[in-house]
């Protein structure tokens, strides 16, 4: 398969895609376009292609550690290595050398090559790679290029709180009035339950929405809290964590300037929600936790939380979501006593209670049934939750009871590092990660730090066999939903490794790793507003929804779109990626939600990969470790 060319492009004598400037390069006709497979529509210009036309020589947009590895891809058939130079904003070339042929890649479908400068080391901005006279975006070189994504990925989860009013002072462009905060039924104060005849309404308001919809599901709550939460606690434990830029007003919210973080302020914000998901003592029960509130049937595009008109409804207590509960208050239990020993002890009551009530009924299965109004976030193996939680629970306590679950457990030693890696419905990993860095007793816990570092390895490789450097290639070839949050969920587990370690391999391959998801992708594309030249802007959700409507905000800057997604599960996709090629089966249309959302479980990762490279500095200094974590909480 080879790309064929309209009159905009043409091939260069080194076999790579030239396109004229200002061009909008189309691939037409002639044979298959690379890309697309037999199945895909003949006749029109697939829109794919319209969606990923920059420059052939795909950089990471933001940039790169000085110190760092420094690699690229280019599209290309010529089967031996061509001419690179690197070309400072002033235009001088400031290094060369040879692109690396690397073959077919099976996810773009596509010849390339990759081209590695790190040896070039000079801070700078407006850098370009050039090859076959084709420049790619600029791109920056510099030990704080993460600074600004490490914080602004967090601050998207303000933008995205339920029952509060957001200050447009504190976001400019962003302030609304409170969603779902009324008594009546289309709020969130009193919510009667559905289905399975209990004989009460919660009052389940704050929290974060889901995604783009304004569900509030404790599954995917969970995961994102927890990585807030352990973001803050890597900071806190690893050597080259930086709790100076995860400090009190860091992220500019409401609760800033209170004495605690502004990390941990945020995280409370969802976590007094799950909170109240709990069933309360004196009910049937009591102590599980409800699987998600959300509305009876869709809201249309655009509806602003606050306007929203449908009926709130709570579902059915789940085993799933009583384990997340359980896992991440036991995590706030340690990680807010310091700063809020009532709220800690609160915590730690809510984990104990949700504990015992997910033993007592350890197969409530959330049927995944959305009810048309909101996501399934179904669950029919929750062994992982309960390791979670057991993890949780015996970190923060020291508990022999909760050590002995672990010992009992497949999940303990189990091969978990699968090549989609962990997420909201497989969280083994989570437990397994947090035994290995939160300071514990456990006596084989050198076991378990050993296992992290093969999972680590395991994606090392597949970043290194990967011409696009990403640590995620199923061997399917298929991308899932949300597959940026995989690569950077994968990323975490190599950066746990280094944090381990110190070996710089790992550190080497986080740093190439995002790559990927800022543009060193068949798409040229950064899969984060407001980062890098080409990035998305327009993702799924009903009030960022700007392209819909003029009078509303676009994503905020530090929004990562879910990204490819073999699927094509939506209209859009449907219409404009049939038969793509994995990494290009995305668009960034506010429609696409199947590859075009922004989540709350993918922007947490984003946040903490950010923050991990982002302490790297110029990415060659080991910084001197800091005070572990202190008073764990313990009963
Ligand atoms: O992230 C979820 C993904 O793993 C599932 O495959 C997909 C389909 O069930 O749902 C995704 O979650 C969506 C949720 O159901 C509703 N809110 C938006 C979420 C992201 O698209």
């Amino acid at each position: 398969m080879r790309a064929a060319v309209t009159a905009a492009t043409a091939l260069t004598a080194t076999g790579l895609l030239a396109v004229a400037p200002g061009a909008t390069a189309a691939y037409a006709d002639a044979a298959e376009p690379a890309g697309v497979s037999a199945a895909a529509p003949s006749g029109a210009v697939p829109e794919m292609y319209r969606s990923g036309t920059g420059p052939e020589v795909r950089v990471n947009q933001v940039g790169y550690l000085p110190d760092g590895p420094k690699n690229a891809t280019v599209a290309s058939d010529a089967g031996t290595g061509v001419p690179w130079q690197l070309r400072n904003a002033a235009g001088k070339t400031v290094a060369s050398g040879l692109t690396t042929p690397r073959g077919m890649d099976a996810a773009s479908a596509q010849s390339v090559h990759a081209i590695d400068f790190s040896a070039y080391t000079t801070p700078g901005k407006g850098y370009r790679l050039v090859v076959g006279g084709e420049a790619s975006h600029p791109f920056a070189i510099g030990a704080d290029v993460y600074d600004g994504l490490r914080q602004d990925a967090l601050k998207f989860y303000y933008t995205q709180r339920s029952g509060i009013a957001i200050d447009d002072r504190l976001r400019p462009g962003y302030g609304r009035p409170a969603g779902h905060v009324s008594a009546g039924e289309t709020g969130d104060r009193a919510v009667p339950c559905v289905n399975n005849g209990c004989d009460y309404t919660l009052n389940v308001a704050g929290g974060w929405y889901d995604a783009g919809d304004q569900g509030k599901y404790v599954v995917n709550g969970g995961i994102s809290v927890y990585q807030l939460m352990n973001e803050f606690e890597r900071s806190r434990t690893a050597p080259t964590g930086g709790a100076a830029k995860l400090g009190d007003g860091a992220l500019a919210i409401p609760e800033s300037h209170n004495g605690v973080p502004d990390i941990l302020d945020e995280a409370r914000w969802e976590q007094e929600f799950l909170l109240r998901m709990q069933v309360p003592a004196g009910k049937p029960l009591a102590g599980m936790a409800h699987h998600k509130v959300q509305d009876d049937s869709w809201t249309t595009l655009p509806t602003r939380p606050d306007q929203d008109t449908k009926k709130r409804v709570l579902y059915p207590p789940s085993t799933a979501a009583t384990l997340n509960l359980a896992a991440t208050a036991a995590q706030a239990a340690r990680v807010f006593a310091p700063y809020d020993r009532a709220f800690a002890e609160r915590n730690l009551a809510a984990a104990k209670a949700a504990w015992a009530a997910a033993k007592a009924h350890p197969s409530m299965y959330a049927s995944g049934d959305s009810g048309s109004g909101g996501g399934g976030y179904g669950d029919t193996d929750v062994s992982d939750e309960f390791y979670w939680a057991a993890a949780e629970l015996y970190l923060t306590t020291g508990e022999q009871q909760y050590a002995d679950f672990l010992h009992a457990s497949p999940q303990h030693t189990a091969d978990i590092w699968s090549e989609r890696g962990f997420g909201w419905d497989h969280v083994a990993a989570l437990g397994r990660l947090d035994l290995a860095t939160v300071p514990n007793n456990l006596p084989d816990r050198d076991a378990v730090r050993r296992s992290v570092v093969q999972g680590a390895d395991r994606y090392l490789a597949t970043l290194r066999a990967n011409p696009y450097g990403t640590p995620y290639a199923p061997s399917d070839n298929r991308y899932d939903w949300g597959s940026n949050s995989m690569v950077l969920n994968n990323l975490v587990v190599i950066a746990t490794a280094y944090d381990l370690t110190g070996d710089a391999k790992y550190r080497d391959g986080v740093l190439q790793g995002m790559d990927y998801v800022l543009g060193r992708n068949v798409l040229d594309r950064s899969y984060v507003t407001g980062y890098g030249t080409n990035y998305s802007h327009n993702q799924h959700s009903r009030w960022y929804a700007h392209s819909l409507d003029k009078r509303l905000p676009a994503p905020p800057k530090g929004a990562l779109a879910g990204g490819a997604n073999s699927g094509n599960e939506d209209d859009v996709a449907k219409a404009k990626l049939a038969g793509c090629a994995p990494q290009y089966c995305y668009v960034d249309d506010v429609m696409a939600f199947a590859g075009n959302e922004l989540t709350i479980n993918w922007n947490a990762p984003l946040a903490w990969v950010s923050a991990f490279i982002s302490d790297q500095r110029d990415g060659g200094v080991r910084e001197p470790a800091p005070a572990q974590v202190t008073n764990p909480v313990r009963r």
